[in-house]
């Protein structure tokens, strides 16, 4: 798999996908969007991947959308190629756990994709911003809504009406990031999270990333509902038998990701 993009390797069962437009700070070009959009979809259905980790460079995880490419679009343009939903939202698509590793900036549309990831890791360089309205525009891959769920709307309105830039504690007082790595570690670090999500059964895993992202969809009573049928499903599962009887023997489990 040979991209202009990205760069891709397999880590055990944990696919590594780095974005790689060092010339634009990752910014996140029609052609990157298509390539990453054509990488997920073949990982989606790969029984040998069972986590994605999405990353960038030291100095930028993704400086945004592609301003250069987008400044002479027409409103007739982004409005029939449905500009973004058509490739930008893939990843929230993507059933297996996926983890944004965040070195450097995050911006627009590159604090968008990172959320839209399961998680995020952020190195102490991290920068996350939703600069648009400097640029005469507004957060358009759902930042307005996730980032709202992610920090609040005090928090959110602050970043999304000045355009100021967020460092990594703040990031992860404020929700928008699960851990802070020294900036050397952060894919390494990010990686051994990842494995270690990647030796469990890969099946439940994608049920408890399911009911985790029902939350944010629906009402409480409902959102319990649905756990409880997955819940239940798991118990027709040959990995909840063997977790559970390992657990019981003192001993490992080889989950068999069925
Ligand atoms: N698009 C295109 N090129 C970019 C972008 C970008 N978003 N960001 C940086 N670059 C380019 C620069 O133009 C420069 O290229 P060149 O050397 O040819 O001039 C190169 O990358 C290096 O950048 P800088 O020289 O600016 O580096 P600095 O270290 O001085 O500054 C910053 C780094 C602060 C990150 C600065 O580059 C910056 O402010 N970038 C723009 C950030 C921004 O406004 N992002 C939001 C974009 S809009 C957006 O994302 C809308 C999302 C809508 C949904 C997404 C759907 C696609």
């Amino acid at each position: 798999m040979d991209y202009n993009t990205l760069l891709f390797e397999m880590r055990g069962k944990v696919a590594l996908i780095t974005l790689n437009r060092p010339e634009a700070l990752n910014a996140l070009s029609p052609e990157l969007t298509a390539e990453l959009t054509d990488l997920l979809d073949q990982l989606e259905t790969d029984d040998n991947v069972a986590v994605v980790v999405l990353t960038g460079s030291e100095k930028a995880f993704a400086a945004g959308a592609d301003i250069k490419a987008m400044k002479d679009w027409s409103y007739m343009d982004v409005y029939k190629a449905d500009f973004i939903t058509a490739t930008w939202e893939r990843i929230s698509r993507f059933r297996k756990p996926t983890i944004a590793a965040v070195n450097g900036y995050a911006l627009g549309g590159g604090c968008e994709l990172a959320m839209m990831c399961d998680f995020i890791i952020a190195s102490e360089t991290a920068r996350f911003g939703q600069p648009e309205i400097t640029i005469g525009t507004i957060p358009g891959a759902g930042g307005t809504q996730r980032l709202a769920r992610f920090i609040g709307k005090a928090k959110a309105m602050d970043m999304i009406l000045t355009g100021r830039m967020m460092d990594a504690q703040e990031a992860e007082r404020s929700g928008l990031v699960s851990r802070v790595l020294p900036s050397a570690e952060l894919v390494e670090g990010t990686l051994k999270v990842a494995e270690q999500i990647a030796r469990l059964s890969s099946p439940i895993a994608m049920m408890a990333k399911e009911a985790v992202d029902r939350a944010f969809e629906t009402t409480l009573s409902e959102g319990i509902r649905f756990e409880r049928r997955l819940f239940h499903s798991t118990f027709a599962t040959r990995d909840q038998k063997e977790g559970m009887s390992a657990f019981s023997e003192k001993r490992k489990p080889q989950f068999n990701n069925d």
